[in-house]
Protein backbone atom coordinates (compact mmCIF):
# COMPACT_ATOMS: atom_id res chain seq x y z
CA UNK A 1 0.00 0.00 0.00
CA UNK A 2 1.53 3.65 -1.22
CA UNK A 3 2.72 5.89 2.06
CA UNK A 4 -0.21 7.49 3.92
CA UNK A 5 1.00 11.52 3.77
CA UNK A 6 -1.09 13.81 6.17
CA UNK A 7 0.09 17.64 5.65
CA UNK A 8 -0.21 21.02 7.99
CA UNK A 9 1.28 21.95 10.65
CA UNK A 10 1.42 19.88 14.14
CA UNK A 11 -0.31 22.47 16.36
CA UNK A 12 -3.77 23.10 14.39
CA UNK A 13 -6.26 21.09 16.23
CA UNK A 14 -7.30 19.47 13.23
CA UNK A 15 -4.26 18.16 12.46
CA UNK A 16 -3.89 16.46 15.22
CA UNK A 17 -7.22 15.04 15.27
CA UNK A 18 -5.92 12.80 12.09
CA UNK A 19 -2.83 11.82 13.80
CA UNK A 20 -4.91 10.97 16.85
CA UNK A 21 -6.83 8.36 14.61
CA UNK A 22 -3.82 7.29 12.51
CA UNK A 23 -2.19 6.51 15.89
CA UNK A 24 -5.28 4.70 17.07
CA UNK A 25 -5.60 2.64 14.38
CA UNK A 26 -1.67 1.75 14.14
CA UNK A 27 -1.34 3.04 10.74
CA UNK A 28 2.10 4.34 9.76
CA UNK A 29 2.16 8.34 8.34
CA UNK A 30 4.33 10.86 7.70
CA UNK A 31 3.58 14.31 8.48
CA UNK A 32 4.37 17.19 6.62
CA UNK A 33 4.43 20.14 7.95
CA UNK A 34 2.91 22.80 5.41
CA UNK A 35 1.55 25.92 6.69
CA UNK A 36 -2.28 26.96 5.27
CA UNK A 37 -2.18 28.76 2.06
CA UNK A 38 0.91 26.68 0.86
CA UNK A 39 1.37 26.16 -2.77
CA UNK A 40 1.21 22.52 -1.92
CA UNK A 41 -1.92 22.81 0.87
CA UNK A 42 -3.62 24.97 -2.03
CA UNK A 43 -3.05 22.53 -4.72
CA UNK A 44 -5.17 20.22 -2.81
CA UNK A 45 -7.62 22.85 -0.89
CA UNK A 46 -9.49 24.88 -2.76
CA UNK A 47 -9.52 27.54 0.60
CA UNK A 48 -6.39 26.61 1.49
CA UNK A 49 -7.04 24.51 4.87
CA UNK A 50 -5.24 21.99 6.58
CA UNK A 51 -4.94 19.17 6.57
CA UNK A 52 -5.19 17.69 3.40
CA UNK A 53 -3.99 14.73 2.52
CA UNK A 54 -2.06 12.29 0.01
CA UNK A 55 -2.27 8.44 -0.58
CA UNK A 56 -1.10 6.81 -3.62
CA UNK A 57 -3.53 9.00 -6.63
CA UNK A 58 -6.09 9.89 -4.02
CA UNK A 59 -6.07 13.52 -2.64
CA UNK A 60 -8.43 14.59 -0.21
CA UNK A 61 -9.29 17.88 2.03
CA UNK A 62 -11.28 18.71 4.91
CA UNK A 63 -10.90 16.35 8.40
CA UNK A 64 -13.98 14.68 8.44
CA UNK A 65 -13.63 13.52 4.80
CA UNK A 66 -10.01 12.50 5.51
CA UNK A 67 -10.99 10.67 8.60
CA UNK A 68 -13.74 8.37 7.02
CA UNK A 69 -11.25 7.65 3.99
CA UNK A 70 -8.54 6.52 6.60
CA UNK A 71 -11.14 4.36 8.64
CA UNK A 72 -12.05 3.12 5.83
CA UNK A 73 -9.39 2.09 3.91
CA UNK A 74 -6.86 0.71 6.50
CA UNK A 75 -6.82 -1.79 8.71
CA UNK A 76 -7.34 -1.61 12.64
CA UNK A 77 -9.85 -0.92 14.65
CA UNK A 78 -12.65 1.55 13.31
CA UNK A 79 -13.82 4.87 15.01
CA UNK A 80 -16.69 5.85 12.65
CA UNK A 81 -19.55 3.10 13.54
CA UNK A 82 -20.72 0.79 10.83
CA UNK A 83 -24.24 0.78 11.83
CA UNK A 84 -26.39 3.67 10.51
CA UNK A 85 -27.36 5.82 13.81
CA UNK A 86 -23.46 5.47 15.44
CA UNK A 87 -22.32 6.53 11.75
CA UNK A 88 -25.09 9.66 11.89
CA UNK A 89 -24.44 10.22 15.65
CA UNK A 90 -20.87 10.42 14.81
CA UNK A 91 -22.17 13.13 11.57
CA UNK A 92 -23.65 15.10 14.04
CA UNK A 93 -20.78 15.38 16.81
CA UNK A 94 -18.45 16.67 13.99
CA UNK A 95 -20.73 19.30 12.47
CA UNK A 96 -21.26 20.52 16.02
CA UNK A 97 -17.66 20.54 17.16
CA UNK A 98 -17.08 22.22 13.67
CA UNK A 99 -19.53 24.68 13.77
CA UNK A 100 -19.55 25.88 17.48
CA UNK A 101 -16.94 24.20 19.42
CA UNK A 102 -14.13 25.47 16.90
CA UNK A 103 -15.60 28.63 16.29
CA UNK A 104 -15.78 29.64 19.92
CA UNK A 105 -12.77 27.99 21.64
CA UNK A 106 -10.65 27.90 19.08
CA UNK A 107 -11.12 31.01 16.25
CA UNK A 108 -12.36 33.18 18.73
CA UNK A 109 -10.91 32.54 22.20
CA UNK A 110 -7.52 30.82 21.41
CA UNK A 111 -6.65 32.37 18.07
CA UNK A 112 -6.93 36.01 19.29
CA UNK A 113 -5.22 35.20 22.84
CA UNK A 114 -2.26 34.20 21.53
CA UNK A 115 -1.81 35.97 17.87
CA UNK A 116 -2.16 39.54 17.61
CA UNK A 117 -0.94 42.92 16.95
CA UNK A 118 2.20 43.21 19.69
CA UNK A 119 1.43 46.47 19.13
CA UNK A 120 -2.26 46.95 19.66
CA UNK A 121 -2.74 43.95 23.07
CA UNK A 122 -5.14 40.90 22.11
CA UNK A 123 -8.78 42.28 21.09
CA UNK A 124 -10.11 41.54 25.01
CA UNK A 125 -13.72 42.19 24.37
CA UNK A 126 -13.90 39.84 21.24
CA UNK A 127 -11.92 37.08 23.89
CA UNK A 128 -14.33 37.95 26.68
CA UNK A 129 -17.73 37.88 24.32
CA UNK A 130 -16.41 33.99 23.56
CA UNK A 131 -16.65 32.90 26.64
CA UNK A 132 -19.88 32.17 27.51
CA UNK A 133 -20.28 30.54 24.16
CA UNK A 134 -17.90 27.92 25.24
CA UNK A 135 -19.49 27.74 28.35
CA UNK A 136 -22.48 26.85 26.20
CA UNK A 137 -20.29 24.26 24.31
CA UNK A 138 -18.69 22.76 27.45
CA UNK A 139 -22.26 22.17 29.14
CA UNK A 140 -23.99 20.32 26.39
CA UNK A 141 -20.45 18.10 26.25
CA UNK A 142 -21.09 17.14 29.74
CA UNK A 143 -24.15 16.13 29.16
CA UNK A 144 -23.48 14.24 26.03
CA UNK A 145 -20.38 12.29 27.51
CA UNK A 146 -22.00 11.90 31.67
CA UNK A 147 -23.57 8.47 31.21
CA UNK A 148 -21.16 6.31 28.86
CA UNK A 149 -17.59 8.59 28.98
CA UNK A 150 -17.95 8.93 25.40
CA UNK A 151 -20.18 10.77 22.42
CA UNK A 152 -21.24 8.50 20.72
CA UNK A 153 -21.88 4.72 22.35
CA UNK A 154 -19.76 3.47 24.89
CA UNK A 155 -16.35 3.41 22.89
CA UNK A 156 -13.70 6.16 21.56
CA UNK A 157 -14.69 7.16 17.97
CA UNK A 158 -13.92 10.10 15.47
CA UNK A 159 -16.89 12.06 17.63
CA UNK A 160 -14.40 12.00 20.54
CA UNK A 161 -11.05 12.18 18.55
CA UNK A 162 -11.66 15.36 16.65
CA UNK A 163 -12.89 17.53 19.68
CA UNK A 164 -9.98 16.57 21.92
CA UNK A 165 -7.16 18.68 20.98
CA UNK A 166 -10.05 21.66 21.12
CA UNK A 167 -10.94 21.02 24.96
CA UNK A 168 -7.38 20.03 25.75
CA UNK A 169 -6.11 24.01 24.32
CA UNK A 170 -9.05 25.54 26.20
CA UNK A 171 -7.11 24.36 29.33
CA UNK A 172 -3.71 25.98 28.52
CA UNK A 173 -6.39 29.14 29.58
CA UNK A 174 -7.09 29.98 33.15
CA UNK A 175 -10.55 31.35 32.11
CA UNK A 176 -10.51 27.82 30.15
CA UNK A 177 -9.48 25.77 33.08
CA UNK A 178 -12.17 27.65 35.25
CA UNK A 179 -15.18 26.98 32.41
CA UNK A 180 -14.18 23.08 32.52
CA UNK A 181 -13.75 22.93 36.30
CA UNK A 182 -17.42 23.60 36.24
CA UNK A 183 -18.17 20.56 34.42
CA UNK A 184 -17.04 17.49 36.34
CA UNK A 185 -18.08 14.24 33.57
CA UNK A 186 -16.23 16.50 31.05
CA UNK A 187 -13.23 17.19 32.88
CA UNK A 188 -13.37 13.09 33.45
CA UNK A 189 -13.74 12.73 29.76
CA UNK A 190 -10.75 15.30 29.09
CA UNK A 191 -8.03 13.87 31.36
CA UNK A 192 -8.78 10.15 29.92
CA UNK A 193 -8.37 10.79 26.64
CA UNK A 194 -5.56 13.10 27.05
CA UNK A 195 -4.10 10.58 28.94
CA UNK A 196 -4.06 8.21 25.52
CA UNK A 197 -0.63 7.41 24.07
CA UNK A 198 -2.17 8.95 20.63
CA UNK A 199 -2.48 11.91 22.39
CA UNK A 200 0.68 12.07 24.03
CA UNK A 201 2.34 11.27 20.64
CA UNK A 202 0.90 13.81 18.94
CA UNK A 203 1.89 16.90 20.72
CA UNK A 204 2.28 19.87 19.36
CA UNK A 205 6.54 21.55 19.32
CA UNK A 206 6.47 24.03 22.19
CA UNK A 207 5.69 26.86 21.07
CA UNK A 208 8.62 29.34 20.53
N1 LIG B 1 -13.39 22.40 7.96
C1 LIG B 1 -11.96 22.29 7.91
C2 LIG B 1 -11.35 23.30 8.87
C3 LIG B 1 -9.86 23.28 8.79
C4 LIG B 1 -9.26 24.50 9.48
O1 LIG B 1 -9.96 25.39 10.01
N2 LIG B 1 -7.94 24.53 9.49
C5 LIG B 1 -7.26 25.68 10.04
C6 LIG B 1 -6.11 25.23 10.93
S1 LIG B 1 -6.71 24.40 12.38
C7 LIG B 1 -6.68 26.48 8.88
O2 LIG B 1 -6.23 25.93 7.91
N3 LIG B 1 -6.72 27.81 9.04
C8 LIG B 1 -6.15 28.74 8.09
C9 LIG B 1 -7.14 29.29 7.14
O3 LIG B 1 -8.36 29.09 7.29
O4 LIG B 1 -6.67 29.96 6.19
C10 LIG B 1 -11.54 20.85 8.25
O5 LIG B 1 -12.27 20.18 8.98
O6 LIG B 1 -10.49 20.38 7.76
Amino acid sequence: MAELEIMGVPVSNYVRSIRILCEEKGITYGLTPSPPQSPEVKAIHPAGQIPVMRHGNVTLFESKAIATYIDRSFPGPKFIPEDTLGQAQVEQWVSYQNVKVDRWIMREFVVPSVFFDKTKGPDTARIAAALPEIDKCCKALDNAVAQTGHLVGSRLTYADINVIPMLSTLLNFPAGKDIMAKYSSLSAYVARLTDRPSFKNTAPPPRR
